[in-house]
């Protein structure tokens, strides 16, 4: 059975990882994988999560199995943080939320289900996207198409193109949008081009699917749900899968969710049992742990304060090293101009340097970044940032 197996590749993004882990090089710097790092270089705990976690020792009292869905509190909570209170009460029966096993398995929950109601679907994807969204969605059979949406060139969103490749989207197609600080290229909607994507859901038909791993990281939680807000108060349907990794710090718990708006109260209903169903057939039920930790934080005032705070933190630590990367650059004499990093959102950026470019900074410099030039910004601190602003120098110059 098993003699003849094609070996794969492994995912490029987390190659790196174990690269950078394995080379001596003192100066080497880790600007591959999205994790958030400290100024020394480290992935902390949050403070709330740690006191979450030490409540939870003291008083979780049984490990007996939870729902489909997870936990009750945990799936309100999250709601309320991605729709807000106000919003989420309005929508009451129409909008359900499952806890998933983080963000990815929330797509691949929200795709499995999309494939069960309407199997073959076609979804358009942002040129470019995460690369797992090719395998998340894609591998439970949904048709993938991609929209125009980075210019690379010019660094900015080609956003004409973009809404001339949705108008032709109709009532059978899901449009994948990023929620706020897209991966990999940072470029976010304005408000004004959410609104024109909103209309032109209203007037064409497509649902919208909305990938939220970020919030928090961009301008704040309010200011980074703007989209996701302005489609659910807007739309008649709706997918978001929202995902605690980054705003929590709780990658490995795999902490997401996956939350359904639909037209009424009964269709939601329905695809609620649907979704059971699928995640029955997936997995039964996601794990507990980082779920428990975010609906103690949010139900508790102190730690929701401590934890937002702690999430300011880390958003202004990202917004600084954008502007302190761009003067850094232009102190190396550098002609072309990279003040687009600035206005970028999030974790990610493309530096706009070629592959050859990008092999010589991993390869002659112990520079870790994938080979698209994307860059984690959070990887960058005040002691690594002049040899890496004189080694994108030295290779843009050659
Ligand atoms: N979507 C995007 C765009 C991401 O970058 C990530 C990863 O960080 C995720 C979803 C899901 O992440 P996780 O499964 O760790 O919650
Ligand atoms: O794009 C990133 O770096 C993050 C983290 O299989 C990540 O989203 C990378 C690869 C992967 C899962 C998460």
């Amino acid at each position: 059975m098993f003699e003849n197996i094609k070996n794969l590749p492994a995912d490029p993004i987390l190659g790196l990882m174990a690269a950078y882990r394995k080379d001596n090089n003192p100066h080497k710097v880790d600007l591959g994988v999205g994790v958030y790092k400290d100024e020394e270089g480290r992935t902390p705990v949050m403070r709330a999560v740690k006191a979450a976690e030490h409540h939870l020792l003291a008083t979780q009292d049984s490990k007996t199995y939870v729902a489909p869905a997870g936990q009750d509190s945990f799936n309100h909570h999250i709601a309320n943080l991605v729709f807000g209170k106000r919003l989420n009460t309005e929508l009451g029966g129409r909008r359900v939320t499952f806890q998933t096993p983080g963000g990815c398995g929330g797509l691949r929950l929200a795709a499995e289900f999309v494939q069960k109601v309407r199997p073959g679907a076609r979804i358009l994807v942002s040129d470019p996207t995460w690369a797992n969204h090719i395998p998340l969605l894609g591998d439970a059979g949904l048709r993938i198409e991609t929209y125009p949406y980075y210019d690379k060139v010019n660094h900015g969103i080609r956003f004409d193109q973009m809404m001339d490749a949705l108008s032709k989207a109709g009532s059978d197609d899901l449009v994948l949008l990023h929620g706020c600080c897209h991966n990999p290229c940072g470029a976010d909607l304005t408000q004004q081009q959410w609104q024109a994507v909103t209309e032109l859901a209203l007037q064409n038909g497509f649902t919208p699917f909305i990938d939220m791993a970020y919030q928090g990281l961009g301008d704040g939680l309010d200011e980074d749900a703007y989209g996701v807000r302005l489609m659910a108060e807007s739309l008649s349907e709706l997918i978001v899968v929202s995902s605690c990794s980054k705003n929590f710090g709780l990658y490995r718990e795999r902490t997401g969710a996956l939350s359904l708006i639909t037209g009424t109260q009964n269709a939601t209903a329905a695809a609620a049992s649907q979704i059971a169903a699928t995640a029955r057939g997936m997995y039964s039920m996601p794990p507990d742990h980082g779920a428990a930790v975010v609906a103690t934080i949010l139900e508790d005032q102190a730690l929701n304060n401590d934890w937002q705070a702690e999430l300011q933190q880390v958003r202004s630590r990202i917004n600084d090293l954008r502007g302190a990367l761009v003067k850094a650059i232009a102190e190396q004499g550098v002609d072309q101009d990279f003040s687009f990093i600035q206005a970028e959102k999030g974790m990610f950026s493309f530096l706009g340097l070629s592959v050859d470019q990008v092999h010589r900074l991993v390869n002659d410099y112990s520079i870790y970044l994938v080979d698209s030039s994307r860059i984690n910004i959070a990887g960058i601190n005040h002691n690594n940032l002049p040899y890496l602003a004189s080694s994108i120098a030295t290779v843009l110059k050659d």
